[in-house]
């Protein structure tokens, strides 16, 4: 055995006991954060929020059909396949999602990368449905709006670069915008369902720039997905989980 690796270690921390009790009714509050709940349930720990408006509320951007595939069959397949995994190993059920992403280098070989592209996939969507919707778009507001001035150079150089990097991803991924304690944004992008959750780095928003987002609409066209991914992004939702992640929250 490797003496590297650690020895997976059950008992969540103090900081995650105290996250588990404050904080989860806020994050149900600020929309379907992957906090998974790991008090066992029929259908294993991990459960597929519905989609917080119609599947035709963000048309035209993004169609009722790519909508419905996304989160139904797409998102329903990565927390299938995470509470399988969980299932087997229930002493990883004591954590937390961002936990659990974060401390991969610790959680069984023979699972890894089930858990990186499953639970990944499940916190990135439950993500991205959270920071869009209907009647959306414009400028950004509040402390994310003087964020962006401050860190991203304005509204239209952050859009550019965040554009460029979802444009530029090779195959399957993610563009995303993490923010640290101390509220610092910053671009990043991943492949496939890797999350900057993995590094220990909250998730303020992201795109996601897998074929299956956007190709029923857009085709090959992935530039004007991005483009058009803009008039539903919800600010007020983004507003919410900047608060959260400076009250150390979302991470
Ligand atoms: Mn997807």
């Amino acid at each position: 055995m490797n003496a590297k690796v650690k020895r997976f270690v059950l008992e969540p921390g103090r900081r995650e006991m105290m996250l588990a009790g404050a904080a989860g009714l806020v994050l149900a509050a600020v929309g379907a954060m992957p906090r998974v709940s790991f008090a066992q349930t029929a259908g294993g720990p991990v459960s597929l929020a519905p989609l917080p408006y119609a599947p035709e509320a963000l048309e035209p951007h993004i169609d009722a059909q790519t909508m419905s595939l996304h989160h139904d069959k797409h998102h329903q397949a990565y927390v299938t396949n995470l509470n399988k995994a969980l299932s087997e190993h229930s002493q990883l059920a004591t954590l937390t999602l961002p936990e659990l992403l974060r401390r991969l280098p610790e959680v069984p070989e023979g699972v890894r990368n089930t858990i990186r592209n499953n639970g990944g996939g499940h916190a990135n969507h439950a993500m991205f449905w959270s920071i869009m919707g209907p009647n959306a778009g414009g400028t950004p507001t509040g402390a994310v709006a003087e964020a962006i001035t401050r860190d991203l150079g304005g509204f239209e150089d952050f859009k550019k670069t965040f554009n460029a990097a979802g444009t530029k991803q090779f195959g399957s991924g993610w563009v995303f915008v993490t923010a640290d304690k101390a509220g610092k944004l910053e671009i990043v992008a991943r492949p496939n369902q890797d999350t900057p959750l993995m590094e220990g780095k909250a998730v303020l928003m992201g795109n996601d720039v897998w074929e299956h987002a956007y190709y029923l609409k857009y085709q090959n066209r992935r530039a004007d997905y991005l483009a058009a991914w803009w008039n539903v992004v919800n600010w007020k939702a983004v507003n919410d989980r900047y608060a959260a992640i400076r009250r150390g929250e979302l991470i």
